[in-house]
């Protein structure tokens, strides 16, 4: 979580935290970006603002889902793309409907 801290200078400069599977991704362009392979989604936790938007890209031969407990659930599709659009209220762990184990969290930040 010390990623937040650093300003977008020392982010660049330590680009790993991106590439890292498990640590803070935030947006581009409006557009946050989870890469789901080999039955994990990644990165795991994703920071986003509401009104952006969640991909998921599906790179496994069978279908995920994102689903909330209670809540919503996106079908990602064997090598497919699917998208939300974060509302205020999205701050939630996620998992996979087919495979709990996958599990994912989301943060909405002001
Ligand atoms: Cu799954």
């Amino acid at each position: 979580m010390t990623a937040r801290l650093l300003n977008r200078r020392q982010l660049l400069a330590t680009g790993a935290v991106v590439l890292v599977g498990n640590t803070l991704a935030r947006a581009r362009n409006g557009t946050v970006h989870v890469t789901i392979e080999t039955l994990a989604f990644l990165p795991a936790e994703i920071e986003v603002k509401a009104g952006e938007t969640i991909e998921w890209t599906n790179k496994d031969r069978f279908a995920h889902t994102a689903t909330v407990e209670g809540g919503w659930e996106v079908l990602i599709p064997p090598g497919k793309v699917a998208t939300r659009i974060a509302t205020a209220t999205d701050t939630v762990e996620y998992y996979c409907r087919f495979h709990p184990n996958m599990k994912g969290r989301i943060k909405v930040s002001a």
